[in-house]
């Protein structure tokens, strides 16, 4: 008995190992996630009919609003000023690659034209356009990347069952089957209709960690459906298999600051950070606490130099404009971008680790040190830099900047320097 017991073990043991191994990514798919880690700036737009509260995205749980009773906000969302081509210039001025739109949120409302559910912005709003197919039109002719963001966790479906004991890996109040169903359904509808669409972005599995989301299935099918579409899934946790990219919300990877990222530790694949634009993902009429310009770009700069994405997130109005407050800085940031970008598109981090006063991109032979605090000794001491550097220059101007090379690494000389009020970017050529 013992010996069929064990046997059985070790047979589910190896079945488990494998399926967590399984994932081959295509050639093309190896290329999308090359093309992801070259894009390093990406807009997160969190859009839905809880704008209409101006009170952010959560508003339906954290005001304990009835189900039936929110979704009468649909009767009157009504997007008149949605413009997709303004938000793709918007994206573009401000020197992003690439937008990931909420498709569906918790509420459960879908902003896309779905058959799976009568819950969508076509059928249930006098809007009756999808503005999800204007805005991966837009982006397909500008050549901007489209993700979706896509809720695992709906806090109205009664197959979902919100708030249900787990058990046995599906909810006890729910029907399990037809919950994944759906989910697979809108998802087919996403990868297959809208065109540019390169990724999905998962949330809302931190919900119900004991359940059986059927991981294997959801993603098996957005590969067999697009093998190019990569998928990341924010579940503060390890990366799991099947997945093509990780990301980390409101943190640079490896930091913990909001207690998010505590499981989640880095893995292989490339990497994103996400961070709002003031406090709030959905549009929020009192959030006043906007970042700066040196706040976006130190943060842009520092996920990079830990070789990470950053999207950066709006919350537009519910008539489908952004406001200005946001446009105006993000403005500046493109401007930033358009003069050192060099230093930033196309790079990678952490080839050599984050330092005291920065961060260092690289890209072919050249490093790129950003002094983000400049030093009160006269110098910024690059540690274990490989090869011969032949040339050490300041990117805003090309002028020469001294330094010595040593086994240890580099000292450069910034006696001479004025520092740059954001980022000092200092140019190391190697052979
Ligand atoms: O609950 C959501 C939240 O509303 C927002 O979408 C963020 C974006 O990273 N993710 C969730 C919390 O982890």
């Amino acid at each position: 008995m013992l010996k069929k017991l064990t046997l059985i073990f070790l047979l589910l043991y190896c079945a488990l190992a494998n399926a967590q191994t399984t994932y081959t990514p295509t050639a093309d798919n190896l290329e999308t996630r090359q093309h992801f880690q070259d894009m390093k700036f990406g807009l997160f737009i969190h859009w839905g009919i809880y704008s209409e509260m101006g009170a952010g995205e959560w508003v339906m749980h954290d005001r304990n609003i009835p189900y039936n009773n929110y979704k009468r906000l649909a009767d009157f969302f009504n997007p008149q000023s949605f413009n997709a081509k303004e938000w793709v210039q918007f994206a573009k001025r401000a020197g992003m690659k690439y937008i990931t739109i909420t498709s569906r949120h918790h509420d459960g409302f879908s902003m896309f034209g779905t058959k799976a559910s009568p819950y969508n912005i076509v059928d249930a709003t006098p809007y009756h356009k999808d503005p999800l197919m204007e805005l991966a039109q837009e982006c397909q002719k500008e050549g901007i990347e489209l993700h979706f963001y896509y809720s695992l966790l709906d806090w109205g479906r009664p197959d979902y069952a919100f708030g249900s004991p787990i058990v046995n890996g599906a909810p006890a109040n729910g029907d399990w089957d037809s919950y994944i169903k759906f989910m697979k359904d809108q998802l087919t509808e996403l990868i297959t209709k809208y065109p540019a669409v390169k990724g999905i972005w998962f949330d809302g599995y931190w919900e119900r960690t004991n359940a059986n989301w059927r991981l294997d299935e959801i993603y098996g099918l957005i590969h067999k459906l697009n093998p190019t579409v990569i998928i990341g899934n924010n579940h503060h946790e390890a990366v799991k298999d099947g997945e093509d990219f990780q990301m980390f919300e409101k943190d640079l990877p490896g930091g913990n600051t909001t207690g998010f990222s505590g499981k989640s530790k880095i893995g292989e694949l490339p990497l994103e950070t996400c961070e709002t634009i003031n406090n709030s993902w959905g549009f929020n009429i009192n959030d006043r606490s906007y970042k700066s310009v040196k706040q976006i770009v130190q943060y842009l700069v520092n996920a990079a130099g830990h070789n990470a994405n950053f999207l950066l997130n709006i919350g537009p109005m519910p008539n489908g404009k952004i406001q200005p407050e946001f446009a105006d800085t993000l403005v500046l940031v493109g401007n930033w971008m358009q003069k050192n970008g060099e230093s930033i598109y196309g790079t990678r981090g952490n080839v050599i680790a984050p330092q005291q006063w920065g961060v260092v991109t690289s890209k072919n032979n050249t490093l790129y040190a950003h002094v983000l605090n400049m030093p009160q000794q006269p110098y910024v001491f690059v540690p274990s830099v490989k090869g011969k550097v032949t040339k050490v220059t300041l990117l805003s101007d090309g002028r020469s900047i001294k330094y010595r090379q040593l086994p240890e690494g580099v000292f450069v000389y910034t006696d001479n320097l004025k520092p740059d009020a954001i980022d000092t970017i200092i140019e190391l050529t190697t052979n």
